[in-house]
């Protein structure tokens, strides 16, 4: 046995993994992956935002098309966000019959620019195309193309809201936000399910959770003082008494490393709840 298997500490070498808010630091995404001596014995549940933020959201989403079959990626925000911008796009090139060359970078930039210059036309707010540049920066840096962005609005349109595995006869969920079995236990809140799962903050543990559940989300960094998953950078645990509901924010803000101490990225394993960072 050598020392990364002893260090993962388990027996029989399947182990379920689950990894948050990566935004594009591939770099150590790849570094926890070693850490854990993910195996193809293993299971790694991504709990969305791969992308935007970061430096390498290309590598990312090269990364995720091309994962192994013992990894399940949930969508983010940030994934449905990028995904309604190439929609845009495409919907343009279609309703203006502009007949993009799909496998043109340059057509794919004139398009882009063309999107940009119709909301300021209109006034509409930055908020709502392509807010963070990361489609810019695939254009300009990587090089991509019409093809490139569909294909991955594709990818990210088949990921699920949430993922459901059972350990140790305790539910596990894996979402993005948060989660909630009804519409009725959020509706004053949130207009549906899927705003839960995708933007709720401090709501998923008010308002979420599952009877005898574990629940597994991300999307608030535990780094930002006053909020109610603060933690210096360290996973966010909650225990529900009321429902037997353990709730993990596992979102360190490893994006934003370079300005705030603590901050990383997490990982952890759901069979004894052991916590990795990078
Ligand atoms: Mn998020």
């Amino acid at each position: 046995m050598n020392k990364k298997n002893k260090e993962r500490g388990d027996i029989n070498g399947l182990s379920t993994y689950v990894i948050s808010d990566i935004h594009g630091c591939y770099k150590e995404f790849l570094l926890m992956l070693d850490k854990i001596g993910f195996s193809a014995a293993d299971t790694l549940i991504g709990a969305g935002d791969y992308i935007e933020r970061g430096l390498n959201s290309y590598e990312m989403l090269k990364w995720i098309e091309h994962c192994p079959d013992n990894v399940w990626l949930v969508r983010g925000n940030h994934e449905e966000e990028f995904a309604s911008y190439v929609d845009l796009m495409f919907q343009l090139d279609r309703e203006e019959e502009l007949n993009s060359d799909f496998n043109s970078n340059q057509e794919a930039i004139v398009l882009y620019e063309t999107v940009k210059y119709l909301f300021k036309k209109k006034g509409l707010s930055d908020l709502y195309f392509d807010l963070y540049g990361t489609i810019h920066k695939l254009l300009s840096d990587s090089g991509v193309n019409l093809n490139d962005l569909c294909r991955w609005a594709e990818l990210i349109r088949k990921m699920p809201y949430f993922y459901k595995t059972v350990i140790k006869d305790r539910s596990c969920i894996v979402v993005h936000a948060g989660y909630a079995e009804k519409l009725e236990d959020i509706s004053f809140a949130f207009s549906s399910l899927e705003q839960f799962y995708l933007y709720a903050r401090k709501e998923s543990c008010q308002l979420g959770g599952k009877t005898h559940g574990m629940i597994i989300a991300g999307h608030t960094p535990t780094i930002i003082k006053d909020e109610f998953f603060y933690n210096k950078g360290d996973v966010f645990r909650y225990y529900d008494k009321e429902k037997d509901c353990v709730f993990y924010n596992i979102d360190c803000g490893s994006v934003f490393r370079d300005k705030t101490t603590g901050a990383k990225l997490a990982c952890i394993r759901l069979e004894d709840e052991k916590i990795f960072y990078i």
